[in-house]
């Protein structure tokens, strides 16, 4: 089955789908055997992997890489982060020709202006105007040959200073423009305004949630409210950056790496994670 059946199917089972953000085949192997549903090929890690900030540096094409690495390394569908789209409409045909011919599940776009910066950026948001958005979502809807492959609309309205009626207003835009998903963004530290904007949501399409700064929510909680999708779009780049601070600066401080030794993975472990063993065998 293509992934993007798969990823499809998830979407519509009553269980809210668990996707982990992962910016490397390893990220994404890490993120199958945690036993989650999908994985998000996301702007922010990908950056930041590159040492960059999250702000349009990187081209559509080095996006593409990253998703397609993390596609082949798990038997996940993957959820690419778009950004904006990398242009206007007809860089999202294109955008959607590519993504779909590498075998990728489902893209995302978001309705903000290019170039963008990270949502959490306490730069201020410029939203696109909602008829050109929702005829770019027309665009890549049109555009897709796979009738299984998921395009999100992410309305960033509420990360611009908008209230729910107006990620409302564009929601039901994008849906109707013909997105099979919204994404509804949020930085409010608790699930208010996303609780809020469920249950005024016409439920004409699933809702995906990116419960990043409103962590406090279980899976269950959202369930009940009616979320189909959480991403959690970069607990693995955090975890990675504390992890290997704090092992870098231990092994800096006592002139030996013996203190860290049971902390860290062994090299067998990531033998078993890249499957040297399997890969040996093909020899003779
Ligand atoms: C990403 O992970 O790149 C996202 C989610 O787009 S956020 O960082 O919250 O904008
Ligand atoms: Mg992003």
């Amino acid at each position: 089955m293509r992934k993007s059946r798969k990823l499809r199917l998830l979407i519509e089972s009553p269980a809210v789908t668990t996707v982990m953000g992962a910016s490397s085949g390893l990220a994404a192997i890490l993120a199958e055997e945690a036993g989650f549903d999908a994985v998000w090929s996301s702007s922010f890690e990908v950056s930041a992997f590159r040492g960059l900030p999250d702000a349009s540096l990187l081209t559509m094409t080095d996006y593409l890489r990253s998703a397609v690495e993390v596609d082949r390394a798990c038997g996940l569908p993957v959820v690419a982060d778009c950004d904006t789209g990398f242009g206007n409409s007809l860089n999202i045909a294109h955008m959607i020709h590519e993504y779909e011919a590498a075998g990728i599940a489902a893209v995302c776009i978001e309705d903000k202006i290019f170039p963008k910066v990270n949502s959490f950026s306490s730069r201020g948001q410029v939203l696109e105007d909602v008829a050109e958005f929702a005829h770019r979502i027309a665009v890549a809807k049109a555009a897709q040959r796979d009738p299984d492959l998921v395009v999100i609309a992410r309305t960033e309205a509420l990360i611009a200073g908008c209230d729910v009626n107006e990620a409302l207003r564009r929601a039901t835009a994008y849906a109707e423009a013909g997105a099979d998903a919204i994404l509804v963004h949020s930085k409010s530290s608790v699930p208010d305004e996303v609780q809020e904007f469920l249950g005024k949501w016409s439920g004409i399409r699933p809702v995906v949630v990116v419960p990043t700064t409103y962590y406090d929510w279980p899976v269950g909680e959202m369930q009940k409210a009616g979320v189909a999708m959480s991403i959690y779009a970069n607990q693995g780049l955090r975890a990675t950056v504390s992890a290997v601070r704090r092992t870098l600066s231990t092994i800096r401080e006592d002139g030996s790496s013996a203190a860290v030794e049971n902390e860290v993975a062994s090299v067998r472990e990531i033998f078993e994670l890249q499957r040297l063993d399997e890969w040996l065998s093909l020899s003779r």
